[in-house]
C-alpha cells in the first residue's frame, strides 16, 4: 500500500521558502495515502500561478493547464474515468476571478471532484497584485492607495450556488487540513476546500501571526453543526468567513454522474470509441 512518500516525485518546488502552498501539498500527499490510493488512482489538475505548480510536485497523473480553467479540465477528466481521483487547485486568483463562473457552475453541477484553492488574498505569480479576496483598503502595485473593491466571501457564495461540502483550513493546520482533504474526497460530490495558504513573499497583511489571531476553528464553536446551511452562513457572516473547518455538507443531492444519463455504462476511457461504417452508419441514422 502506497505511502505519502510514494506521492512525492522528484521534482523541486520553486515557491518561495515559508510559501503556504508546501504544507497544502503534503495535506495532499498525505490525505491521498491515508484513503489508501496508489499515485495511478490520482489526477491533479491545476490552473496557472505559483499554486498551481502543484501539480508537477505530486507523483500521480497530473496536469498544469491554463489559468482558471482547472474546474473544466478536471470535470472532464473525472466524467472520461470515474476510476480515478480527482482534485482540482489553484489560487485565489486562478479560481475565483478569471475562474470564478466555472467555480459556480462545477459547484451547483456537482461533479464528484475535490477542488482545492489555496488563498492567498493575492496575485503571487504575476508578483503581488490585488485579487477578488484582497479585503478593501489593501495596498499592493496594482492598487497603490489601497483596494477600492470589498473581497468576496467565496464560502457565503458557494453557499448561495448550492455546494453540498465547504469546507476552509489554514495551511499550518496540517492534520485537520488532511482529514479535509480526506473528508472532500470521500464526498460523493463537488467539494470545496478554501486553504489560507500565505504569500510571505507579497502579502505583508494576512501572514501567519494574522490567520493565527483572526481566525475561528468550528470544531470550537458550541452546537455547530454542519449539516445546518443556515447556521453555517450565520456562522461565517458572524465571522467575517474566518473560520475553519467543515463548514456545510449535504449528503443527500446526489452527484453529476449519478444522474447523467449513460454513466452507470462503460466509462468513457474503457469504451470502444473505434468507429467502423456499420457504427457511424447506425449512429447517423438515429438522427435521421
Ligand atoms: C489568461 C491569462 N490571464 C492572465 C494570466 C497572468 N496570470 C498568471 S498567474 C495570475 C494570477 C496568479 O494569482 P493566483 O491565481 O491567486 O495564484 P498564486 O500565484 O497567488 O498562487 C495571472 C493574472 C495568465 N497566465 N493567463
Ligand atoms: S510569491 Fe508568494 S505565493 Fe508565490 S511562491 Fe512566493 S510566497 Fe508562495
Amino acid at each position: 500500500m502506497a505511502t505519502f512518500k510514494d506521492f512525492r516525485n522528484n521534482v523541486k518546488p520553486n515557491w518561495c521558502p515559508g510559501c503556504g502552498d508546501f504544507s497544502v501539498q503534503a495535506a495532499i500527499q498525505r490525505a491521498a495515502a491515508n484513503i489508501g490510493l496508489e499515485p495511478e488512482q490520482l489526477a491533479v489538475i491545476s490552473g496557472i500561478g505559483c499554486s498551481g505548480r502543484i501539480s508537477g510536485y505530486i507523483n500521480a497523473y497530473g496536469l498544469h493547464g491554463i489559468h482558471g480553467r482547472s474546474l473544466p479540465i478536471a470535470q472532464g477528466v473525472k466524467m472520461a474515468n470515474r476510476d480515478l481521483t480527482v482534485i482540482a487547485s489553484g489560487g485565489d486568483g486562478d479560481g475565483y476571478a478569471i475562474g470564478m463562473s466555472h467555480t459556480i457552475h462545477a459547484i451547483r453541477r456537482n461533479v464528484d471532484i475535490t477542488y482545492i484553492v489555496m488563498d492567498n488574498q493575492i496575485y503571487g505569480l504575476t508578483k503581488g497584485q490585488t485579487s477578488p479576496r484582497s479585503e478593501m483598503g489593501f495596498k499592493t502595485k496594482s492598487t497603490p492607495k489601497g483596494s477600492i473593491e470589498s473581497a468576496l466571501s467565496v464560502m457565503e457564495m458557494a453557499l448561495t450556488a448550492g455546494a453540498t461540502f465547504v469546507a476552509q483550513s489554514f495551511s499550518t493546520d496540517l492534520k485537520d487540513l488532511t482529514a479535509l482533504i480526506e473528508a472532500g474526497i470521500k464526498h460523493k460530490g463537488f467539494s470545496l476546500i478554501n486553504v489560507f495558504s500565505p504569500c510571505v513573499t507579497y502579502n505583508k497583511v494576512n501572514t501567519y501571526d494574522w490567520f493565527k489571531e483572526n481566525l475561528t476553528k468550528l470544531a470550537d464553536v458550541e452546537g455547530y453543526d454542519p449539516s445546518d446551511r443556515s447556521l453555517a452562513m450565520q456562522t461565517l457572516m458572524k465571522n467575517n468567513s474566518l473560520v475553519t473547518g467543515l463548514i456545510y455538507q449535504n449528503t443527500e443531492k446526489p452527484s453529476y454522474q449519478e444522474l447523467v444519463h449513460g454513466y452507470s455504462e462503460t466509462p468513457l476511457v474503457h469504451a470502444d470509441l473505434n468507429l467502423n461504417e456499420e457504427k457511424f452508419n447506425k449512429l447517423v441514422s438515429e438522427f435521421m
